[in-house]
């Protein structure tokens, strides 16, 4: 690696500025002259482009001489964000890129801002998939992404109003310098059709799927450089193509636009991601878009695999797929379709190869977050696969019926098939039968999975499920979103953290030193400003930096509780008023997150959100002690500029419902301190960085579970709580929303009637823990101290130990030297 602050040679820089220049003409089409930021973006993308694309193809090139086992990540979503900063400070050359920038007059910051998110993805799972795709390729393991090319992705988020107004990302609109369109590498996929069963010449039953209609998928490339290291890996997305460009029957008959029309159905399969991730509803498009992408992705794999393999046998030896979430879980059938029907396995070999080559992570236990398809739907859309699946449950539920004879309301619960009404298939049990290992995403998750939706399954087949507590990249979320404290940290202990996150703990002794604290809570304080006038450009809203920036970002959902630190802004809000004279420490509360936009609660409370801080930020009684900020578009790119800012973060969903969290590890990893609930991921957190550094509140799972069964009255804790009660009637006032004064009316009669997230018996404790920070933030020495052991700690939530372990516990896959 390049030494610390070697200054770069000028010759360097100059060849850069040439490359980046000659692009610009070549590449870009553009002269100087009336260049905008975009055609800059583009032309040192190209840049960057050039060097990644020569390594990539040495890469496969290795992994075919090696005949590596590859493995193979399905997932419906990669939030991969902003390539051209990653790829350079990959490359080992964003310093020198951004100094040849200037040396051209060009702002580097407007040329990495030009470039639109890949925001194909809505939250936590996709994110932590683009973060395995670094670390998959900085460690050299043989990873390949596969999903779709979505021409929009997630939507674009306004608030006029107070309300969340969604629009389309048309990202791909001015072209995408980082992909290969690859018009060669296209595969029919099937759709509808009929099920003709014949008897082959040795009088085996054989089935043939007819009459179908066919969607192409063509397949566009990106690659996914590692940090410092040549390996370059792929990530390639399906686009639907339509079969024929024109249905020639009804242009023949004169009918233009009809013929043209068929041909954009097909292309809708790719058009959209949905932007939805807790409510799976069972549309048609999005099983269309499962099936689409698996069915192409395997017809690649396999491909590739029947280039140098003919017996399937061997097909897990050479191939790990990795199931995020079941939503690419028809892969399994599909796979058995291509033995038996194609190939003519027999069953139990197929089935064999089928489960040794999948595995299934889980991310939810919600129970509406599970996907059920149901089976008069799959039968029209897919009609082979749904009698394979009926073939999979009834020898699987004979076996599970030799092991528990008699036990009929077993095999009702364990079954594929839900009984209905309507009669559904459960791809979480598909999943589960069709893959040899099962993995949570953090301890608790792992074991709540255990012991809730899995626990007929796990009983059956112990061992199966695994925990693998999720991991984010230290590059992207510290070392590149946080230049400042990344160089103050390699100034200090070596840029080696940045490949093995655990050494941060060499930190651990200048946690001590007070020079090493005055540095760092100078960083922070940078951070904070240039966050708040970003808040001050694009919102108009002057928040003091030398206030507490308490950060909750993330989904908008009802589980997350962004309510509850709604009801502690009321509170303190209704403290400054009733007490002016009070020495009440300043925050300014920061929220950013998407609701779905069929989530009409979770729209609701971004709307109290803007309408507290509306009515807040201008009260003159208040001042600079309390502001509320709702960050428009929360989207990768903004996390990296909020993240190093924040001082505290909010963990606060209700225990038992987040599966892990990531935010929290990229929050704490930037030095906040997390104020959070024994819930997924934070537990560990809570363990890697000491109890005394980080401010844990509220039920354990196990105690919301007792609630729940022994009945739980939340009025209770509004009638004898006075400051809640006070929050809660002032919301239901209309005091927000003078304009409509029953406009809460829904919030609150939640929250008093069911309250099924438990907000109000978690107030008392959330408000005591609310007030421990205050008081541990007066101590400014103290607060650095405990932020830095923050980050000390966070070693074992780098994506690369988290790798490590999907590789060794699940793919069997090791690491490519070069
Ligand atoms: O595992 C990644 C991420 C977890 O960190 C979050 O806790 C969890 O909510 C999220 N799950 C989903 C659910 N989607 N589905 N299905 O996004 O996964």
């Amino acid at each position: 690696e390049k030494a610390l602050g070697t200054p770069i040679p000028e010759e360097m820089i100059d060849s850069l500025k040439q490359l980046v220049s000659d692009h610009l003409t070549y590449s870009a089409g553009k002269d100087k002259i009336n260049a905008k930021a975009h055609d800059w973006f583009v032309s040192l993308s190209h840049v960057a482009r050039d060097k990644v694309v020569g390594e990539l193809m040495s890469t496969m090139r290795s992994y075919y001489d090696q005949d590596v086992k590859r493995v193979y990540y399905f997932s419906l979503e990669f939030l991969m964000g902003r390539a051209l900063s990653n790829s350079l400070d990959n490359l080992g050359l964003l310093d020198m890129a951004k100094q040849a920038l200037k040396a051209l007059s060009i702002s580097p910051d407007d040329v990495f801002e030009a470039e639109p998110d890949a925001g194909l993805g809505n939250g936590g799972l996709g994110r932590l998939a683009a973060c395995f795709l670094d670390s998959m390729a900085t460690l050299g393991i043989p990873g390949f992404g596969y999903g779709i090319r979505y021409e929009y992705g997630m939507f674009f988020q306004r608030i006029q109003n107070g309300q969340q107004v969604e629009s389309p990302d048309n990202w791909l609109r001015y072209g995408n310098p980082w992909e290969f369109p690859r018009p060669e590498v296209i595969y029919p996929v099937k759709f509808y059709g009929r099920v003709v069963e014949y008897a082959d010449e040795k009088g085996v039953l054989r089935y043939h799927w007819m009459d179908t209609n066919d969607v192409m998928a063509m397949a566009y490339d990106t690659p996914v450089p590692g940090y410092m290291t040549d390996a370059v890996n792929n990530m390639r997305l399906w686009s639907a193509k339509a079969s024929h460009d024109f249905e020639l029957s009804y242009f023949n008959e004169g009918n233009y636009i009809k013929a043209v029309e068929d041909k954009n159905q097909s292309e809708n399969i790719s058009k959209v991601l949905y932007p939805d991730d807790s409510t799976l509803m069972g549309r048609e498009l999005r099983l269309k878009q499962q099936y689409f992408f698996v069915a192409a992705s395997l017809q690649d794999i396999l491909y590739r695999f029947g280039k140098y393999h003919d017996n399937f046998d061997h097909l897990p030896e050479k191939v790990a797929i990795q199931l995020n979430d079941t939503h690419p879980s028809i892969a399994i059938v599909e796979l058995m379709r291509i033995l038996v029907d194609l190939k003519h396995l027999d069953w139990d070999r197929a089935f064999s190869i089928t489960t040794r080559t999948f595995a299934y992570t889980n991310h939810t236990l919600m129970p509406e977050a599970l996907e059920t398809w149901p089976v008069e739907l799959l039968e029209t859309v897919l009609p082979r696969h749904m009698q394979i699946i009926y073939e999979i449950n009834h020898r699987f539920l004979k076996e599970v019926r030799a092991s528990y004879p008699g036990d009929n309301e077993l095999l009702r619960r364990i079954s594929i098939i839900d009984d209905g009404p309507p009669k559904k298939v459960r791809m979480a049990h598909l999943a589960f039968v069709g893959s040899h290992r099962v993995n949570g995403v953090a301890k608790i998750h792992t074991d709540l999975m255990k012991e809730t939706i899995f626990s007929d399954l796990e009983r059956f087949s112990p061992g199966k499920i695994i925990n693998i507590t999720n991991g984010i990249t230290p590059r992207r979320w510290l070392k590149q979103a946080n230049p400042g404290l990344s160089s103050l940290i390699s100034g200090k202990i070596g840029p080696g953290w940045t490949k093995d996150l655990a050494l941060l703990k060499k930190l651990i002794p200048l946690a001590e030193d007070g020079d090493f604290r005055t540095s760092f809570r100078e960083v922070k304080q940078h951070n904070k400003e240039c966050l708040a006038s970003f808040i001050k450009n694009t919102l108009h809203l002057e928040v003091p930096a030398d206030s507490l920036f308490d950060v909750q970002i993330k989904r908008m959902h009802e589980y997350k509780r962004q309510l509850l630190n709604v009801l502690h802004v009321v509170t303190r809000y209704q403290e400054i008023i009733s007490s002016p004279g009070g020495d009440h420490q300043p925050r300014t509360v920061i929220f950013s997150g998407k609701a779905a936009p069929g989530y009409q609660m979770a729209k609701l409370i971004i709307r109290l959100i803007n309408d507290v801080g509306e009515i807040v930020n201008h009260d003159h009684r208040v001042g600079s002690r309390l502001k509320v900020v709702f960050i428009p578009n929360y989207s990768v790119s903004n996390a990296e500029m909020i993240i190093p800012a924040a001082d505290l973060s909010e963990q606060i969903s209700t225990a038992g419902t987040e599966a892990s969290g990531t935010g929290n590890m990229k929050l704490s990893l930037n030095g906040a301190l997390t104020i959070g609930t024994l819930d997924g991921a934070n537990i560990e957190i809570a363990s890697e960085v000491g109890e005394e550094n980080i401010f844990i509140f509220g039920m354990k799972a196990g105690e919301i579970l007792h609630l729940k069964k022994t009945g739980y009255r939340p009025w209770e804790h509004y009638e004898t709580q006075k400051d809640l009660k006070q929050a809660i009637d002032l919301i239901g006032s209309g005091y927000f929303s003078p304009d409509q004064p029953t406009l809460y009316k829904p919030i609150v009669d939640s929250l008093l009637s069911a309250d099924p997230f438990f907000l109000l018996a978690d107030y008392a404790s959330y408000r005591n823990a609310q007030r421990a920070v205050d008081l541990a933030y007066r101590d400014q020495d103290r607060w650095a101290r405990s932020s830095i052991l923050n980050v000390a700690n966070m070693g074992k939530f780098s994506s690369d130990r988290t790798i490590l372990q999907y590789a060794n516990e699940i793919w069997g896959a090791r690491r490519i030297e070069r």
